[in-house]
């Protein structure tokens, strides 16, 4: 076996020259492979006694994409388009071996490849949507050659992983290799591609067909899913691109779309979230040789909404769960809903019927908390009072296994002072569920004052098995998440307080890409969550709004009056309930601006995410954004508060705030970091 360069070999197995990857840890088309591969190719082509090449890759996946850390930077060596050229004018037959997953630029390159072959736990696909990008090297043009254009739109503008057999029925991949024989498999194949004299086949010669209608029907179909985002739109221009025009000029529009998301602030800030989603893994004092404690079984305590949701997440990554209620009545509820929940996901063909009743198998309930005495994990999600938390994990403490790890759910009560009351605070850790909780991706993990290293390694990890982003954040109320949610939600009232209406302040956060605004998502969550009908006394508009009986869409009335559709429509009544307050408040209704609303919701949340900062409730600004984008709906293309700061500039942030410290109070004062940061010209990027 010969080097070509640090990242790339290549051998001859007979007549069949081998090209071999390895650039851990994904193979990731940085300059060194670009190089490599170039060479290798230039190599093998050379070599007269090489009749054909494959390209495989070490370990654990083939190429997954272009390196996007290199994004941005200047171009240095090979470029993809030179490696592309090579691969498909090689006048020997080239093989792509593919493992693990095939992704973006990777399957750029394997479609320039004559044939693929590939084992069936391998997955292909093009997700460079996920990053506001398109395929920028011939992906948008070739995929449609063999796909078609209906299936290229589902692929590109999703960014969905294709499995192996899938890939194979659509005729991206040629021959399926049996698990775990790819190496020589691949020769196999393309010892058989020479004997039986196979074309050379390029996939730029196809062609494809498609409708105009189809296109008009995807854009109306997905019209809601894509608002606000730009790459959808290309990816889909480009498709079209590659059903009207010839192959080059196809690559012309390609290319230009390509340049302009790329240099434009949705990939940015997509590319950004990428990585922030990641680097969140990263626990400064917490490294990689910290024990994760083994998680066999996990209790949940609560049969409700959220411990229900909670208790899918293990389910579904088959790991069994005992789950207890104080009554009857609610547990037999409890384990209905999430059967019915499975039942309705088989439906939609998302399931079969056989996991349906695997994962209730691995699910019993329990009216005894002593039954979670060997449990490796126990959630507490009962109802958010401080009183019933600390007497539930009193009982755990005599009840739990030593070194089982005694989690909370709840959502803004101090960790601190639950764990407290157990003889073993070092084994007490929040872990904050968003609702839905087997939907939503966010999982707040929450560090109390001595929760131990493996608690925390172990909930970090544990997140990750269940397919959820785990963010590590201190103890302050409300924690990273609903502590600027508290502060947006203040700002919401107060500038409809002042003349606003319910419905101005909504569609401003819908527009700036909020899949709903604040009053939008009262009405749906239900007003009379927290309300108490004996001692509401009409002091708040919610209170009379309760009152009145307007309390949220299951009632057909709340902030706004709801059709038989559940469409919502602005209320004359709210607007009259709105506007006596003001008169009784004295306050003279005045015009505020979309632009006044935007700022005050918004710099008030960067300004609360820089105290939480400096006060160390978060590891780094990305790990909030990370929590606001994956558990509250920002808009990903804004990559989350701290970027948009950021991208608006802090200077602006803080003379905003002043600006509204002068005319509405110290709320609006500017934390001393931001200050900081804004004189010195910094970002909160620029913190390490
Ligand atoms: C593209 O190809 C553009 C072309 O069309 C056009 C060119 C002209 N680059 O996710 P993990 C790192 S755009 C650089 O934890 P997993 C990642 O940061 C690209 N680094 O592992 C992490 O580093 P660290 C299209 C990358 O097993 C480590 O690898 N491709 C890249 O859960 C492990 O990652 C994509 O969008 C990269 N492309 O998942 C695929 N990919 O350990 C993006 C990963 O320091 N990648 N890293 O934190 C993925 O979806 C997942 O990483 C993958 C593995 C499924 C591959």
């Amino acid at each position: 076996m010969a080097a070509i360069n640090s990242v790339t070999d290549l051998s001859n197995e007979g007549d069949v020259a081998v090209i071999t990857l390895n650039s851990p840890p994904v193979n990731a088309l940085s300059s060194g492979v670009r190089d490599g591969l170039y060479e290798g190719f230039k190599a093998a082509i050379a070599d007269d006694s090489v009749k054909s090449i494959v390209l495989i890759c070490d370990g654990r996946t083939f190429i997954a994409g272009a390196d996007i850390s290199e994004f941005g930077g200047a171009a240095k060596g090979a470029s993809l388009f030179d490696v592309q050229n090579i691969m498909e004018n090689s006048p020997k037959a080239v093989v792509a071996a593919i493992h693990g997953t095939a992704l973006g630029g990777g399957l750029e390159v394997a479609l320039t490849a004559h044939y693929r072959v590939a084992v069936p736990s391998a997955k292909v696909g093009l997700p460079e949507v996920n990053l506001g990008l398109l395929p920028g090297a011939g992906g948008t043009q070739r995929l449609p050659r063999i796909v078609g254009a209906e299936k290229a739109l589902e692929m590109m503008t999703s960014g969905s992983h294709v499995p192996g057999k899938a890939a194979a029925a659509m005729g991206l991949v040629d021959e399926l290799v049996e698990e775990g024989n790819l190496r020589a498999g691949a020769i196999a194949f393309a010892k058989k591609v020479v004997a039986e004299n196979w074309p050379l086949k390029k996939v730029r010669d196809r062609e494809v067909k498609a409708d105009p209608q189809v296109f008009a029907d995807f854009r109306k179909a997905n019209a809601r899913k894509f608002r606000g985002f730009k790459a959808p739109e290309s990816n889909i221009q480009c498709i079209e691109a590659a059903v009207n025009l010839p192959f080059e000029e196809g690559l012309a529009v390609e290319r230009k779309l390509f340049v302009e998301l790329m240099t434009g602030p949705q990939s940015a800030a997509q590319r950004y979230v990428f990585f922030a989603e990641r680097a969140a893994n990263k626990i400064p004092d917490v490294g990689d040789d910290v024990e994760i404690l083994p998680i066999k079984t996990v209790g949940v305590i609560g049969a409700g909404t959220m411990g229900g949701g909670i208790s899918m997440n293990f389910l579904n990554a088959g790991i069994p769960v005992k789950i207890v209620e104080m009554k009857q009545e609610a547990l037999d509820r409890g384990l209905g809903v999430i059967r019915k929940n499975y039942e309705n996901t088989a439906k939609k063909g998302r399931l079969t019927q056989d996991d349906v009743e695997k994962r209730m198998a691995a699910l019993t309930g329990s009216l005894e908390l002593s039954d979670l005495a060997d449990c490796d994990l126990i959630i507490e999600a009962v109802f958010e009072n401080m009183d019933i938390k600390k007497d539930i994990f009193g009982k755990l403490d005599k009840i739990a296994k030593p070194g089982a790890i005694l989690a909370t759910n709840t959502s803004y009560l101090n960790v601190d002072e639950i764990a407290a009351a157990t003889s073993r605070p070092e084994s007490v850790i929040g872990l904050h569920f968003f609702s839905p909780a087997n939907v939503m991706r966010l999982l707040e993990i929450v560090r109390g004052d001595k929760t131990s290293k493996p608690v925390i390694a172990t909930s970090m990890k544990l997140a990750k098995t269940i397919g959820k982003v785990g963010v590590l954040v201190g103890v302050c109320p409300g924690f990273v998440g609903n502590r600027m949610l508290s502060s947006r939600q203040g700002q919401a009232q107060a500038v409809v307080a002042e003349g606003a209406m319910p419905w101005d302040v909504d569609r401003v956060l819908y527009d700036f890409g909020f899949p709903m605004g604040p009053f939008a998502m009262s009405d749906l969550a239900g007003l009379d969550i927290g309300w108490d009908k004996e001692k509401s006394s009409g002091s708040t508009i919610r209170e009379v709004l309760c009152e009145m009986d307007r309390r949220g869409q299951k009632t057909g009335a709340g902030y706004y009056d709801y059709d038989e559709n559940r469409n919502a429509k602005p209320s004359p009544v709210t607007e009259k309930i709105i506007k006596d307050f003001a008169a009784k408040a004295g306050t003279n209704p005045r015009d505020v601006g979309d632009e006044e609303i935007l700022e005050r919701t918004i710099f008030t949340m960067i300004n609360e995410g820089a105290k939480i900062l400096e006060e160390g409730k978060a590891i780094r600004a990305s790990d909030i954004d990370t929590v606001w984008v994956n558990g509250y709906g920002w808009p990903v293309y804004r990559g989350g508060p701290m970027h948009y700061g950021d991208s608006v500039g802090l200077a602006k942030v803080v003379e905003r705030l002043k600006h509204y410290q002068d005319k509405h109070g110290d709320f609006f004062k500017p934390s001393a970091l931001l200050e900081k940061l804004a004189s010195e010209g910094k970002t909160f990027a620029s913190l390490k």
